[in-house]
């Protein structure tokens, strides 16, 4: 009777710890997934997130895989002699503890080189996340004209600029 009893609680303890893992797996937060929407034959484009590790240990960006392109890359913008030139990450992205990576336009972002479809505005995609520690995830988000992309330093000067009209 008492391990019949004992077994019960056992089992009781094991699928609550069942339950808890996947949430504990997930120490990760994305914002929102943008891409960059194409315009007339664009080879390339981009896609853009911010993750945020709410957990007690780093992880890393590893590796962004997607089925829009021949070739999905971890790139980065440098200045070489005061050009910005692109180019591929080695060893992914580290995500330090309690802190926000952004992927946005003029930083880190997902490269979508030699797309197989135009990715068009108001339109949803998706890309797949590889990490050191969580899990893989799969993450869907509309692409954006290049002007309604949301630039992650105050920029907000050149809005004059967007005077181009909006066709919906
Ligand atoms: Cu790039």
């Amino acid at each position: 009777m008492l391990s019949l009893g004992l077994q019960r609680i056992f089992s009781n303890v094991f699928m609550v710890l069942m339950m808890l893992s996947p949430a504990m797996a997930s120490d990760l937060m994305f914002g929102a997934l943008q891409f960059r929407a194409t315009i007339g034959s664009m080879p390339s484009s981009a896609a853009y997130l911010s993750i945020t590790n709410h957990g007690g240990m780093a992880d890393r960006l590893l590796a962004v895989e997607s089925s829009l392109a021949r070739k999905t890359e971890l790139h980065t913008m440098d200045v070489t002699n005061g050009v910005m030139k692109m180019r591929q990450i080695d060893g992914g992205i580290a995500i330090p503890a309690g802190k926000t990576i952004q992927l946005a336009p003029g930083g880190f972002h997902v490269m979508l080189i030699d797309l197989k479809a135009p990715l068009n505005a108001d339109e949803s995609y998706q890309v797949t996340l590889t990490f050191e520690k969580a899990e893989k995830v799969t993450l869907t988000g509309l692409a954006k004209r290049p002007a309604d992309l949301k630039m992650p330093d105050a920029h907000s000067s050149s809005t004059h600029l967007m005077d181009m009209p909006k066709n919906n």
